[in-house]
């Protein structure tokens, strides 16, 4: 008999069709969020789970589900999972890394270009019928080129973005818990400052930090002080790095040049004082969102899948200590 699996949300079909080929697949490709008490009882019978960044993956859960040997998320971001409690009930879980770096890269410079060469202010005042006369005195922001870039966690994405950097002439400064070895750094063509240097230099700053306990609200009402008056806060890592409020009251001050957001503290539910304010770019989590990147991670989140309920190594596993369990 073959193993039984849940796809939580709509996915590509053709990779439901390859994941037939090994399993019993229950999918929701009416893409109905399950939550809580919804998303256990879907999995309570289930050998392994394709999950997204919406599924939260608790010790509740993992309690209620015993057959469950597998969570694949298709997300390089695991926050949504708890680590511990899998590994204790001996669940292999795994991510999908590397696949979206390039595609999340673009989106942190689609967001640069953005907030200095006022793309969505232009867009919405041509569209408000606000446009009379052409000036030569108006819309004077920014620079792109030859500004400081600052990048708070160099890990693969913020590699390429400084890659990105490069073809801007940029100068990039970056801030990591590790140092980057002296090749990538220069590869990168970006220095290594300390956090509060980074804060204070950056005319642009992206945070391509983990979310967790140790940087939930990492970037809050004292970090934003330290930003210069003109510089612009990109946020495409998680929701929580960020303390959405304080950075609501800094916008709302304009006491710095403003803010590019793609990802929010309890989103699709965003602080709704960001909507009235003109200093903030908003997208809503589309990082990894082109539809090669999101192939790509549906086909490896699928590839864990199968090795892991074929008892081999998935190739993205991230609690090994889980297999001894
Ligand atoms: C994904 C992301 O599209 O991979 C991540 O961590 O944030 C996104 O780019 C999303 O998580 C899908 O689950």
């Amino acid at each position: 008999m073959k193993p039984k699996i849940a796809v939580t949300r709509q996915i590509f079909e053709e990779v439901l069709e390859e994941l037939r080929g090994h399993f019993e697949v229950d999918a929701n490709q009416e893409d109905q969020p399950l939550e809580g008490a919804a998303l256990a009882a879907r999995l309570a019978d289930k050998d392994g789970a394709l999950i997204l960044a919406s599924d939260r993956i608790d010790a509740a859960l993992v309690a209620a589900c015993p057959r469950l040997k597998a969570v694949c998320n298709i997300g390089v971001g695991y926050n949504n999972i708890d680590i511990a409690a899998c590994s204790a009930a001996g669940i292999l879980v795994t991510n999908t890394p590397e696949v979206l770096n390039d595609t999340t890269a673009d989106l942190a410079f689609a967001l640069v270009l953005a907030a200095g060469r006022q793309l969505v202010r232009g867009d919405r005042y041509i569209r408000e019928g606000r446009w009379q006369r052409w000036r030569f005195m108006e819309w004077l922001g920014p620079d792109v080129h030859h500004a400081t870039l600052g990048i708070l966690g160099m890990g693969r994405i913020g590699q390429a973005v400084a890659r990105r950097a490069r073809g801007f002439d940029m100068n990039t400064l970056y801030h990591n818990r590790t140092r980057l070895p002296a090749q990538v750094e220069a590869e990168c063509a970006a220095a290594h400052v300390g956090k509060e240097e980074l804060l204070r230099r950056a005319d642009y700053l992206v945070l391509l930090l983990p979310y967790s306990a140790e940087t939930h609200h990492c970037i809050g009402a004292a970090e934003l002080a330290l930003m210069k008056p003109g510089a612009w806060l990109i946020n495409i890592a998680r929701g929580g790095i960020v303390d959405d409020a304080a950075l609501v009251d800094c916008l709302r001050r304009q006491a710095i040049g403003g803010a590019a957001l793609d990802v929010f503290e309890n989103e699709p539910r965003l602080d709704p004082r960001f909507i009235d304010l003109d200093n903030v770019v908003l997208t809503p989590h589309i990082g990894g969102a082109s539809r090669d990147t999101r192939l790509k991670m549906a086909r490896l989140a699928a590839r864990n899948l199968v090795a892991a309920l074929g008892g081999e190594a998935p190739p993205n596993l991230l609690n090994p200590q889980a297999r001894r369990a």
